[in-house]
Order: C-alpha cells, then structure tokens, then sequence
C-alpha cells in the first residue's frame, strides 16, 4: 500500500531532455497539463503528493523515479547513468530525508531508478545503457540488509528495465516479447504486451488501482482481466521524451 508520491513539475527547457523516439516536439503547456493530471490522479487514490519545483539545468528532472528508489525502510539515492543527468540525485535527497533513512550509490556505479523492479520482497535490477553491475552490486547490498533479495536482468531492448517489464498485481507482470521468457520472470504471470503497444508495458500499479496511458486499446483490453480499476493518462508529451507513468514519481 503505497500512502506518499513525490513528483517534480517540468521545466520550461524540458525538451532539451535526452530523447531517442522521433515523437516529435514536445509542447510545454501540455505536459504541464498532462503532469497536473498525473499528480491529480495519484491524489484520487489516496497518496499525499509532493510536487517540487522545477529544477534549472535538468531538463530530465521530472523523471524522478531514475534518481532514488524507495522501499518502507529504506531510500537509496541513485548515481544516474547519463551525464546529463548527474546530479538531479543530489536535489531528491531533502524530500526523500523527511521521511526515510538515506544510503546512496557511489561512482563508479551507476544505476537508473527506471532499472529496478521491486516484487514482493525481490528486486530485479536491469544491467542497461544506464545502470552498470557496479551500480547494481552497491544497490543489491544496501537492500540485502533489509530482507530483500536481488537479481541482474540484462535489458538488451529499450531504455530500462521497465520500459518493458512492471509489475501489475496479483503475481502477474506486464511483459514485452523480448522479456516474456526470461527465466528470472517466467515464475510469474505474464501478460503479453503487443509490441506495437510496448510503450504500454510501463503501465503503474498504485493500491490496486491500474494507470496505463491512453492511446493502447490492446493493453488496455488484456488488462481488464485483472478486475483492477484502470485510469487511462494522456502521455503523450512525456512519451516524446522517452518518459512513462513509473518515471515521473517516487511512491512509498
Ligand atoms: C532519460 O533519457 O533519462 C529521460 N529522457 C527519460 C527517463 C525515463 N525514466 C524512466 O523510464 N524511469
């Protein structure tokens, strides 16, 4: 059960974010609407949100779930994969040391909070273009000592590891081809994500409730099975950026 989120607004140079999808230009006003949205509706399941300012010089920084990961005994604050965005964790610590123990990852390990899914009591940590077995290793140890166990998944397709793999619930995770027999996932239930929907894959499960961003009638359609309330988000401008609905909060 998740009872607090923090969120940080995007700032008016968010489009100089790093970005591989040739979506396009990404318009200002309309990801603020479209965040308004997202915070709106994490508050209608009941989460205290926290929404920090911009932050000048991090076009990225509205994608906080990359810079720390969050669990009931523990914040561990990342040390971002991409240049760019190196300290953005630094600016996550204040909100995150109100309400958490703080431990932080060191270089030269890197790890991207997108990386790493936690089910139950077992975290999965994706070795990508962003999060390095240095950064995966640090990670894995100062969890360890809270009674979770943690396993490497090589993320040879998108940008992290939930880009493609999320967990939805009821021993089940929403999966991309290109995941869906990995051995380390096949224990659980797996839902087929279209390829042609894996933007859909990052589909966030907060208190029972399903988000998953409109536009992805296939996802949408195999979802329902679950019996969850589903909350489509207008994502688009997000999207542009390579960002989904896990990224752009830390829930806990
Ligand atoms: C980046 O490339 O770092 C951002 N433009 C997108 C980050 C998306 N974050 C996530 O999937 N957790």
């Amino acid at each position: 059960m998740f009872h607090r989120a923090i969120t940080r607004t995007p700032g008016i140079d968010f489009a100089q974010g790093i970005t591989t999808s040739e979506l396009g230009k990404p318009e200002y006003n309309l990801i603020l609407k479209q965040h308004a949205a997202y915070v709106q509706t994490l508050r209608s399941l009941g989460l205290e949100v926290e929404v920090l300012p911009p932050l000048p010089g991090y076009p990225d920084a509205y994608f906080v779930e990359d810079v720390a990961i969050v669990t009931p005994e523990i914040a561990v604050i990342t040390y971002p994969g991409a240049p760019a965005r190196q300290g953005e964790q630094v600016a996550i610590v204040p909100a995150l040391a109100a309400h958490l123990p703080i431990a932080s990852i060191q270089p030269p390990g890197t790890i991207d909070g997108g990386d790493v899914l936690l089910i139950n009591r077992q975290f999965y940590v994706g070795i990508s273009d962003r999060t390095n077995e240095e950064g995966a290793q640090q990670f894995g140890a100062l969890v360890a000592r809270h009674g979770y166990t943690w396993m490497p998944v090589k993320v040879a397709a998108g940008l992290h590891l939930k880009s493609s793999v999320n967990y939805v619930g009821q021993n089940t995770v929403l999966i991309t081809p290109e995941f869906y027999n990995h051995l380390a996932l096949a224990s659980y239930e797996r839902i087929l994500v279209d390829p042609a929907e894996a933007y859909a894959s990052n589909t966030l499960w907060i208190n029972d409730h399903l988000i998953t961003p409109a536009g992805f009638p296939n996802t949408r359609q195999n979802i329902t099975r679950l019996g969850m309330t589903i909350i489509e988000l207008d994502m688009s401008e997000a999207q542009k950026m390579d960002g989904g609905l896990t990224c752009m909060s830390l829930r806990f």
